[in-house]
């Protein structure tokens, strides 16, 4: 079983989209094992977007995502780096592919609702920023074996 980081971005934060998003990828099957609400200080998403430090939407980016609270959550389940990011649609939401997340809800790359991690190592690197050991839980769900 993979695991992958996703945040409801300041935008969907504020339009309301936090349960149909969290919605979207409980029904997908894959499993909550960590949520919280944060305001994420300008350091943190400094390091969570260094990938992308001296790029001309850098300063723009990090202050759009530390505007205003987001909703992080680490969602477990086979593949599920690829499967979350195949379900928020490409980073441009007038790009992304019909009934995608960002799709479906999105108009600007600017402010496109949703991150997702890129990659496993990704997903390990951004776990560890936003998630002490302790806040992620292990259980199991009722109809295990149909869930991945
Ligand atoms: P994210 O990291 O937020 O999940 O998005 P992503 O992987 O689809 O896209 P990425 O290349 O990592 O870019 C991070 C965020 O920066 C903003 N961006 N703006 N104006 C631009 O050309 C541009 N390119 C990227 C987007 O908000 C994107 O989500
Ligand atoms: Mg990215």
């Amino acid at each position: 079983m993979e695991r992958t980081y996703l945040m409801v971005k300041p935008d969907g934060v504020q339009r309301g989209l936090v349960g149909e998003i969290i919605s979207r990828f409980e029904k997908k099957g894959l499993k909550i094992v960590g949520l919280k609400m944060l305001r994420i200080p300008r350091e943190m998403a400094e390091t969570h977007y260094g990938e992308h430090k001296g790029k001309p939407f850098f300063g723009p980016l990090v202050d759009y995502i530390t505007s205003s609270p987001v909703v992080a959550m680490v969602l477990e389940g086979k593949d599920a780096v690829s499967v979350a990011r195949e379900m928020m649609g490409a980073t441009n939401p007038l790009k992304a592919a019909p009934g995608t997340i960002r799709a479906t809800y999105g108009m600007d790359i600017g402010r496109n609702i949703i991150h997702g991690s890129d990659s496993p190592e990704s997903a390990r690197r951004e776990i560890g920023i936003f998630f002490r050991p302790e806040e992620l839980t292990d259980y199991s769900r009722a109809v295990e074996g149909w869930i991945y």
